[in-house]
């Protein structure tokens, strides 16, 4: 993740500990061996695959030279990689919010450290300002973005009711990020959305209306969304709440998942996704995506197959590659019946297609 902004990685340090040390996170003899690194290395930054508390951060940074060295952990590194990929107002407004939000308690942690360590705590955090004063000014900052935010949502809550209004089903694209979800988005619905820049390149949903013909036509909205990754901070889940509101309000999810890579990151990424679709959406119907079995051999597509209905027992599973285009017809066929047959209690049921061709896609 780090690599995918810039960062040019000098070393990996990894600790496996019964607990988390209650003052360092790491041990104390392992962090004077990180501290040897980084000067080797004239590292410029120490990044913490895990969460740490405000205060681990600022007695880190002490042990390794004060202001010098920047330290930061997995939620300031995931909140820089959102930083890099913002492109709308909405995203760069969730991701101020949620910084702020994250960094409320380090600015209090911050004060309270200096007092106590000296001025070597270094972060560039609330400055001189006495403790009230900060959280005032904090305070102040987050409401006022909570207000913008507001507006920007609203408009596009008005957005999706007009979509709601028009009656298509609504078919979101979740799962893990880097997946292929937009890689597949693009191509059912002609779309040059970046692809590929890294983790979360995509932040905002985007929906467009998919119009399929063949035996039966049939339109639905398509909505491309944020990726999963694990153990995202509440603040930072929460700051994007609405975006996954969208999928959660969907009539159908395809649950996209890299099936190219080993068995062991497919059931982790599996894992997380299942997890936070278990929170957001768990009475929305399913069809899990095998993406990328262009780089897959059979024996291995069939093993991740198991490992997915391990998972996600019962649910209809695909294979695919959205860059090739392979198998794409086949998702929207299933998408159709696992429409079809949830919808049949409010629509008639159509008779079921087999072939479906995309011919056209517009805005809605
Ligand atoms: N070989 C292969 N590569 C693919 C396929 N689908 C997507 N990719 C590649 O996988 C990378 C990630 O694709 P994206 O479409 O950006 O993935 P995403 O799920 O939208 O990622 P986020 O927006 O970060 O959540 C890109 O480099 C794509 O070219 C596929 O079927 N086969
Ligand atoms: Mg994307």
């Amino acid at each position: 993740m780090a690599r995918s902004i810039g960062y040019k990685i000098v070393d990996t340090v990894i600790q496996q500990r019964k607990s988390v040390h209650h003052t360092y996170t790491i041990g104390p003899g392992k962090l004077d061996e990180v501290k040897q690194l980084v000067k080797e290395k004239k590292a410029a930054a120490l990044i913490f695959a895990n969460s740490l508390p405000g205060s681990q951060v600022f007695k880190v940074q002490k042990v390794l030279g004060g202001s010098d060295i920047k330290v930061i952990d997995r939620n300031l590194l995931i909140l820089e990689v959102f930083d890099h990929r913002a492109m709308t107002k909405e995203a760069k407004l969730q991701i101020q919010l949620a910084r702020l939000r994250y960094t409320f308690s380090w600015g209090k942690e911050y004060l309270r450290l200096k007092g106590i360590l000296g001025e070597q705590v270094g972060w560039s955090g609330p400055g001189d300002y006495p403790y009230s004063d900060y959280e005032r000014g904090a305070r102040r900052q987050i409401s006022r973005l909570e207000k913008e935010l507001k507006q920007v949502l609203q408009k596009k809550k008005a957005l999706r009711d007009r979509r709601r209004e028009l009656g298509f089903p609504i078919v979101a694209l979740a799962g893990y990020t880097q997946s292929g979800k937009t890689t597949f988005f693009n191509r059912v619905v002609s779309e040059k959305k970046n692809t590929g820049l890294g983790p979360f390149t995509t932040l905002t949903t985007f929906a467009r209306r998919v119009d399929v013909q063949g035996p039966v036509n049939f339109s639905f909205m398509l909505i491309d969304s944020i990726g999963f990754i694990e153990d995202m901070h509440p603040i930072i889940v929460r700051a994007f709440n609405t975006t996954l509101d969208e999928i959660a309000k969907s009539d159908l999810i395809l649950l996209f998942v890299d099936a190219s890579e080993d068995p062991e990151s497919v059931f982790r990424k599996l894992t997380a996704s299942s997890y936070v679709l278990k929170r957001i959406a768990p009475e929305v119907p399913l069809v899990i995506c095998l993406n990328k079995v262009d780089k897959c051999s059979p024996d291995q597509v069939r093993e991740e197959k198991g490992l997915a209905s391990r998972l996600f027992s019962g649910v209809p599973q695909v294979e695919l590659s959205a860059l090739k285009g392979a198998h794409t017809e086949d998702v929207l066929t299933l998408a159709y019946e696992r429409l079809s047959s949830e919808l049949a209690p409010r629509k008639e049921k159509p008779s079921r297609v087999t072939a479906p061709v995309i011919v056209d896609s517009s805005k809605p």
